[in-house]
Parts: structure tokens; C-alpha cells; sequence
């Protein structure tokens, strides 16, 4: 009779620790969540464009660049606002995506022959100012740091 309540004291003891390591599990595992979030990178840049066929073009090529999670053009400030993987990708790889489809970024003119072949109307002003909004300046933008 003792013998018995012993093994099933023993039992029990095994129930709470396995418990304990399901619990320890749960913790390791909401850790690396956090450390995923922090690896993305969100900045903005100046790209050059007229209407929403524009839009479309340069969201699409940044989009097809490894690692870029959101991208976010607005046709009235002319800037883009791109996140992405930096263990994965980096910032001049989206501007050269973005140049290669044909439109001007602040760092790298637009492929000439990709821009022949936009529509009429999107065939936009080289001239044309880049981040409109005052928000982000040149200045500001550099020395975001690297
Ligand atoms: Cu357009």
C-alpha cells in the first residue's frame, strides 16, 4: 500500500516539471519573435514619378527586391517610404530596383531605356523635385547614420 502511493507521488512530480518545461518553451520562443521585429529597417527616400501607374511601377519593383516588407510611394511628396530585411537586403539595392523600372531616385538616375518605355504619362520631369513635403531633408537623411 505505501509502495503504491509512492509511485503515484512520483507521478505527479514528473506532471509539474514537464508543465515547467512547456512553460520555459513558450518564453524561448516569444524572444526570437522580438528579435525578428528588430532586424527590419524603415526609411524614405526621394523617387521621381507623376500618377498611380507610377505608383504601381516603383512599389512593384521595390516589392521584388528580397527582404522588403512595406513599400509606400506618395505621388505628391515624391518620396517613398520602404521596410525591409537588413540581414537580407540593403538600402541601395531598393534604389537600384526602383532605377532599373526607370525612375530617378536621390541616389540613382533612372535607367533611360526602362523610362522610354513607360506609358506617356508617366514619363515624369528629371527635373522634378524630390520629397516635397519639407518633412525630410537632404540633410536629415544622411545623417540618419551609417
Ligand atoms: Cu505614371
Amino acid at each position: 500500500m505505501k509502495k503504491a502511493m509512492l509511485s503515484v507521488a512520483v507521478i505527479v512530480a514528473i506532471g509539474f516539471t514537464s508543465c515547467k518545461n512547456n512553460t520555459k518553451k513558450d518564453v524561448e520562443t516569444s524572444n526570437t519573435a522580438v528579435s525578428t521585429e528588430v532586424a527590419m529597417i524603415s526609411l524614405s527616400f526621394g523617387v521621381r514619378g507623376n500618377c498611380g501607374m507610377c505608383k504601381k511601377t516603383i512599389e512593384k519593383a521595390a516589392h521584388g527586391v528580397d527582404g522588403v516588407e512595406r513599400a509606400n510611394w506618395d505621388k505628391n511628396k515624391k518620396i517613398i517610404e520602404v521596410s525591409f530585411d537588413d540581414t537580407e537586403t540593403n538600402e541601395m539595392a531598393i534604389h537600384n530596383a526602383i532605377a532599373a523600372s526607370g525612375y530617378d531616385t536621390e541616389k540613382v538616375a533612372g535607367s533611360e531605356d526602362a523610362y522610354k518605355n513607360l506609358p506617356d504619362c508617366c514619363q515624369y520631369d528629371h527635373d522634378m523635385l524630390m520629397n516635397q513635403s519639407g518633412d525630410i531633408k537632404a540633410d536629415d537623411y544622411t545623417s540618419q547614420g551609417h
